[in-house]
């Protein structure tokens, strides 16, 4: 293969490939010297971490249900890979804009690093050094673009004059150019690769506060909650009445999961209160623990969905916590805040309604909080979409008003307030799983958060709504499960489900999307009987 082949004024196209392939090298460097410096320095601060969260940020709300419609829980990961794209285009450019036009290849490093800079140092509760990461990256990265480009130069050489204020080599042999820039690139990239993923793994494993979860023995419950004989049905493929928590439906903004030490976790009570208050770790399970079972509802679940679970949480009354501070009149609002920015209005009524159990939550399902799910302290109130309510890893409790403070989804398409629309769910026979002919249960659960589930009703194709067996309920704040015998013949058929609460209102009909207050209509499943 002829490598010095050309058309007059123009550079060989393999010339171009390999300048982009060293600028695809330079920035795996980059990224690699940011990870490896964010270890040492500065975790919070991975330049591909912090613009993928500045983009979960910025990115509008149509877009963010399509993702998570489309990828589901892995939405992030399907962010991660697009990132990965976009870095692997826009760093091929560099690299053939440095090989072409010098040196505006290390201009777009250096803008890639300041944007990196800005995306982290803009992040919540970041350290002083979380600018070194992106600035030592952008360097190493900008050295290797540079010498490897010069290689390539010193390679094309011979057919090309050379760039002014460079040195001719007339002498160079061009197979000894071309094996130094394939030597050059393959160890660049290979220690880049090695590097990053090591320093990335490192940081993953030797975040402590997995192992002082593990370690922690929460207190034990001064009252327990007494599941009822007849609580949990026994049919194949009803949902558990308890999700367990590697089951649990995950749904934050949150990249890479938060990790907070409880030694080091502080509560701040501000805003309109008569005292500001702040609490520990400790002081927080002396007040007393208690548990609580609660149905918890993401209001992106569309109806039949999944973003829907049930756990026996272990914690404090939020209503004891805002007493110590003494909201004043006027409030209307808490502004919860968890560590990594996430913010979500409560109305301060739902917080201290003596009949209602808002809780601070530490324990889940019999352990402490998995660090997914809001390690170590979170809230959750019955009867109120996640969203508003039920902020993980919090930090902070602001007592205000939602005419003075917005939480985080309320500018991007949400309701301010935004109780639970109660629902109910068929769970078997699933859509698109054929059954055998003959009498099979249809079977699910309904929740009506606060207020309790009073019935369930299917129909089947277009008969007579039939009432369901229900579940004995634990209480109002959790989901019951149902079913009904059924006689299925061989043919398709129409499974419809609706649920009446205890206060005798029937599921809205009514079919509304996610946003901007969840969805409702009543579910209505295709089933294939052989
Ligand atoms: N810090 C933080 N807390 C958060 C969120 C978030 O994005 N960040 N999402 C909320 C939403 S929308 C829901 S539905 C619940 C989900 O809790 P889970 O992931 O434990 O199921 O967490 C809430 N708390
Ligand atoms: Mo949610």
């Amino acid at each position: 293969m002829d490598w010095g082949c050309t058309v007059a004024g123009r550079r060989p196209r393999r010339f171009i490939a390999l300048a982009a392939l060293s600028g695809v090298v330079s920035a795996a460097v980059f990224l690699a010297a940011s990870e490896l410096v964010a270890l040492v320095v500065a975790r919070d601060a991975s330049p591909i971490l912090a613009v993928g969260s500045f983009v979960i940020d910025i990115v509008p709300q149509p877009l963010k249900e399509l993702a998570i419609s489309t990828f589901g829980e892995f939405d992030k990961v399907a962010l991660l890979a697009g990132l990965g794209l976009a870095v692997v285009i826009a760093s091929a450019i560099a690299g053939v804009l440095q090989f072409v036009r010098p040196p505006l290849g290390v201009v777009a490093l250096g803008v890639a690093g300041a944007l990196s800079v800005a995306a982290i140092v803009t992040r919540p509760g970041v350290t002083p050094l979380a600018f070194l990461p992106p600035v030592v990256g952008a360097l190493a990265g900008s050295i290797v673009l540079v010498l490897l480009s010069r290689r390539l130069q010193a390679w094309q050489r011979p057919i090309f004059p050379p760039a002014s204020g460079e040195q001719a080599s007339p002498n160079s042999d061009r197979g000894m150019d071309r094996r130094r820039f394939f030597v050059m690139a393959g160890i660049a990239g290979a220690s880049a690769v090695i590097v990053g993923v090591t320093a990335r793994a490192v940081s993953m494993a030797t975040s402590s506060v997995e192992a002082v979860r593990r370690a922690l023995r929460l207190p034990a419950a001064r009252s327990t909650v007494t599941v009822p004989a007849g609580a949990e049905l026994d049919i194949p493929g009803i949902t558990p009445l308890f999700t367990p928590n590697a089951d649990f439906y995950r749904v934050d903004t949150a990249l890479t999961v938060p990790t907070v030490n409880p030694d080091s976790w502080r509560l701040v009570i501000d805003g309109m209160v008569d005292r500001r208050v702040e609490l520990g770790f400790d002081e927080l399970l002396a007040m007393g623990l208690d548990e609580y079972a609660i149905t918890l509802t993401c209001v992106s679940n569309v109806v039949g969905g999944e973003l829907v679970g049930n756990a026996m949480w272990l914690g404090v009354p939020v209503r004891d916590i805002l007493r110590l501070a003494g909201p004043q009149s006027g409030a209307d609002m808490v502004l919860s805040r968890s560590v990594d920015g996430y913010t979500a209005g409560t109305p301060l009524s739902a917080l201290t309604d003596d009949e209602l159990d808002a809780i601070l939550a530490v324990g889940m399902n019999g352990e402490p909080l998995p660090l997914e799910h809001g390690f170590p302290v979170r809230m959750v109130v019955p009867g109120l979409y996640g969203y508003v309510s039920a902020t993980k890893w919090l930090t902070e409790l602001t007592v205000t008003t939602f005419a003075q403070d917005e939480a985080y989804w309320t500018p991007r398409g949400y309701s301010a307030q935004a109780p639970i629309k109660f629902s109910s769910r068929i769970d078997t026979p699933k859509i698109g799983k054929p059954i055998a002919a003959g009498r099979i249960p249809i079977a699910g659960v309904a929740w009506a958060q606060s207020v309790g589930i009073q019935g369930v009703e299917v129909r089947i194709d277009d008969g007579d709504w039939q009432p369901a067996m229900l579940s004995t309920p634990i209480n109002t704040d959790t989901w019951v499960q149902w079913f009904l015998e059924w006689d299925a013949a061989p043919g398709t058929h129409y499974l419809s489900v609706r649920a009446t609460d205890n206060n005798g209102e029937l599921q809205l009909e009514e079919a509304a999307p996610i946003a901007p207050n969840g969805s409702s209509g009543w579910q209505r499943s295709l089933i294939s009987v052989t």
